[in-house]
């Protein structure tokens, strides 16, 4: 099966160099692969993982080249960030442009146009028409920590509020936000204090059912927020609007603006962390656009600089400015190299109309795994928008039993074939697709009939 129409790449995805075909030449991981996997493991920390150990050598649009020759096709863009694909002929010549004219000066000593540029475009293409102030950093945990200092500062109060499955980051103060256990907080604590976790509006899952989730799950929190940490205590709420690592759990609607609407009324800060799901990923610039949601402070990083480290946090001009001078910085933050590939990046998804690009793979993603549900009782729900779509997998749509071990057959299954797939979910039981908005129909329809035979194979 394949995709009905067949959109070519655009035009600076497919610049140069690396075929869009899957190419197999060997298993996968294939033999000089498995020798630099060795090396790996006697000289990087255990602690680091790598999902499949194919070692890259080259990429572009829809394709990884590995050290043996494979073609594989990428459903992950590196965690939802070549959201413009590798290769894209933009951000070379602004990187290597910027490279050959300077490297570093350190924006706090001496600063340059093009961290003031990037600083304007997130202004502009945020949410809400009120001025706005932005500040760079370099990964989205930093970027999360710094809303959070910005946000107690602002409002002199210390209580944060995170969700259930929500993922902000590794760092100490991050993983105090991180929901998830095993592998990111098991025997890293204590954590950072002032931190509280309140459900999430899950509608697949919520006990009342999904018809009663948006109203029940926001009664629910504002209640809990009264009682437990108290409204006046209360410095932020900090929400993915559409979750990443936790199951890409789309909150139902009325939801965010409703706890948006709640926060507003008792001078608690809205915080998006827009880190997975921001630049195009979800169709729009920003998940909060589709209902309208306008965030105090948005969290920034992954798609904005096509895989260059750059993280941003954007909010109001009031909220941000009252940062004392030098309260907000970094050695590396708004690296020059960095902005001038983030500024190629929205290039790119301004001229090509990416979020355009990424509601069609939204219809192909949909179209395809609805297919499979229709075939398949493990396939639970399927969920999400734009090029950030996943299926839930259950053992049986009565119980919802997760079925996480088959999640991770089937992504075995995949990447035996050349297909870098990822997982996610608490549970470890939802299939996630996140793949470069310039992948052409026809890599995404043969990524599709992998997923076809690899479920297959695994039930
Ligand atoms: N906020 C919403 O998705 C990063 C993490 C992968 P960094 N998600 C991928 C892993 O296992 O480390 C993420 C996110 C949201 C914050 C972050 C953190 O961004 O750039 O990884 O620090």
């Amino acid at each position: 099966m394949t995709a009905t129409t067949s959109t070519p790449a655009p035009e600076s995805a497919t610049a140069a160099g690396v075929s869009q075909r899957r190419i197999l030449r060997t298993e996968i991981p294939g033999p000089r692969s498995r020798e630099l996997h060795e090396r790996k493991l006697a000289a990087v920390s255990a602690g680091v993982s790598t999902g499949l150990p194919a070692y890259v050598v080259a990429g572009q649009g829809g394709i990884l080249v590995d050290a043996d020759g494979n073609q594989l096709i990428d459903f992950g863009s590196g965690i939802a960030v070549t959201t413009v694909g590798n290769g894209n002929r933009r951000i070379i010549d602004a990187v290597s442009k910027q490279i050959a004219e300077f490297t570093h000066t350190c924006f706090m000593v001496n600063p340059y146009e093009e961290y003031v540029a990037v600083c304007e475009k997130l202004n502009e293409l945020t949410p809400g028409d009120h001025p706005k102030r932005s500040a760079l950093f370099n990964s989205g945990a930093e970027a999360v920590e710094n809303a959070v200092k910005v946000a107690r500062h602002y409002t002199g109060k210390d209580g944060i509020v995170a969700f259930d499955h929500a993922y902000h980051g590794r760092t100490n103060l991050t993983l105090a936000m991180t929901a998830k256990n095993m592998p990111y907080k098991h025997r890293f604590g204590p954590f950072a204090s002032e931190l509280y976790r309140v459900p999430m509006a899950y509608p697949y899952r919520w006990p009342g059912g999904p018809q009663h989730c948006a109203d029940e799950a926001f009664s629910y929190i504002i209640d809990q927020i009264h009682a437990q940490i108290g409204e006046e205590n209360t410095a932020a709420v900090i929400i993915e609007p559409i979750q990443g690592e936790g199951g890409f759990i789309v909150p139902p609607r009325g939801f965010l603006p409703a706890l948006a609407q709640w926060c507003r009324d008792h001078d608690i800060l809205f915080i998006a962390d827009e880190v997975q799901s921001g630049f195009c990923r979800s169709g729009d610039w920003f998940a909060c656009d589709d209902e309208g949601v306008v965030p105090d402070l948005m969290t920034t990083a992954k798609g904005i600089a096509g895989g260059m480290p750059l993280a941003a946090v954007t909010g109001r001009a009031d909220i941000m400015d009252t940062i004392h001078p030098g309260g907000l910085g970094g050695t590396y933050g708004g690296n020059p190299v960095a902005c001038a590939a983030a500024l190629a990046s929205i290039e790119t998804m301004e001229q090509e109309d990416l979020r355009g690009r990424a509601r069609q793979i939204e219809a192909t993603l949909k179209d395809r795994l609805g297919r499979l549900a229709d075939t398949y009782h493990q396939v639970g729900e399927i969920r999400g928008r734009g090029a950030m779509v996943a299926m839930e997998l259950v053992t049986d749509r009565e119980t919802k039993e997760p079925a996480a071990a088959l999640t991770a057959a089937i992504n075995k299954a995949c990447h035996a074939r050349g297909l870098v797939t990822l997982t996610c979910g608490t549970l470890g039981n939802v299939f996630r697709f996140l793949p470069p908005l310039s992948i052409d129909d026809t890599l995404l329809g043969e990524g599709l009939d992998i997923l076809e035979e690899a479920f297959a194979a695994s039930v």
